[in-house]
């Protein structure tokens, strides 16, 4: 059962100081003078770029080194961003959340992503914006996705695509009531060594299907995806593509590696209870994450992330992108 094993809290790999924050602040708030619905455009995530070059040194240094090596839990965690809780709007609680407007956490998470790569969503996820809000949807309790509220398998995100996101960015606008719902992350580097060498091997083999998950649709399975392995790369420090909900094993020995793969990542998992302002990037080539349960009041002050996928090489997908955009439509 997810969110059964105690861990000690996690600690931040950074915590920003308040002088560092005010800088963090000052530089998203000559993104925010816009009015309209400014932060899918080039025009905007341009002036992010450039704004992030302007960040704290520490918090420059710790994305750098971060880039070229994303640690033994594939996981960076910076304290301390400055949302302005008191000024945030209700938590939306609609299908399809985005955050179009230039606000402060939504120029904050830019900035980050633009210190990682460059910003991107998928046209068939959340209309294709940049920006997305975590949040529970009334009705959707147990859907299998952000708008849930229900246990969230693990997951690396977009596995089925041919570009996959290399980092997932989360902000903490607002925890739940509850202080219960726990961002679940596991990496491989902590994983691996629990697995079997029979079971590694089957890992890296192509005995398994990966389709898109629920939050890009009904109509998304399309055709039936090519058979790719769990595991690829280097056999001693490898890349994960897999989702416990969509990953289906081809072969008994494949389904039994499977098995011993969530045993892995279950034993090693973290579990990041994320207050506001907290801001953590996964590295999701060697993680996967989910989210414990937790119970929503619809109430306005309900659990509230953004989150912007990044690519730290946004040429490799421009045959998906039209205009070299930032959009992946296909
Ligand atoms: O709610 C969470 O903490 C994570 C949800 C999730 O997996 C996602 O938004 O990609
Ligand atoms: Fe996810």
């Amino acid at each position: 059962m997810p969110g059964t094993t105690q861990h000690a809290p996690v600690a931040a790999d950074l915590n920003l100081d308040p002088a560092d924050a005010t800088t963090c602040e000052r530089l998203a708030r000559t993104l925010c003078a816009d009015r309209y619905e400014a932060v899918d455009s080039p025009e905007w995530v341009a002036r992010a770029r450039d704004a992030s070059d302007e960040l704290p040194l520490p918090l420059r240094r710790a994305l750098r080194r971060f880039r070229r090596h994303s640690g033994p839990h594939g996981t960076l965690l910076i304290g301390g961003l400055p949302v302005d809780q008191p000024a945030l709007p209700p938590t939306p609680a609609v299908p399809g959340s985005v955050q179009r407007r230039a606000t402060l956490p939504a120029a904050l998470l830019t900035m980050v992503a633009c210190g990682l790569g460059e910003p991107h969503a998928y046209l068939a996820e959340k209309s294709g914006a940049l920006v997305q809000d975590v949040v529970p949807v009334p009705g959707q309790e147990s859907f299998h996705g952000n708008a849930g509220s229900a246990p969230l398998s693990f997951h690396s995100e977009n596995g089925f695509h041919p570009h996959p996101p290399d980092y997932v960015v989360f902000l903490c606008l607002r925890a739940d009531h509850d202080r219960t719902a726990g961002l679940r992350v596991a990496g491989i580097r902590q994983a691996l060594p629990l697995l079997t060498p029979a079971g590694r091997e089957v890992l890296f083999a192509p005995e398994f299907r990966t389709a898109p998950p629920p939050s890009f649709g009904p109509g998304a399975s399309g055709a039936e995806p090519e058979p790719r392995p769990v595991l690829s790369g280097a056999a001693e420090d490898p890349d994960i593509r897999m989702a416990q909900l969509v990953t289906t094993p081809l072969t008994p020995r494949a389904a039994a590696a499977l098995a011993e793969f969530g045993r892995a990542v279950e034993a090693t998992a973290r579990t990041l209870y994320l207050t506001p302002g907290d801001l953590v990037v996964l590295d999701n080539r060697v993680t996967v994450h989910g989210r414990t349960a937790f119970q929503p009041r619809y109430d306005g002050a309900d659990r509230w992330l953004h989150r912007t996928y990044v690519a730290t090489d946004l040429r490799r997908s421009r045959d998906h992108r039209p205009d070299d955009g930032h959009v992946v439509a296909r």
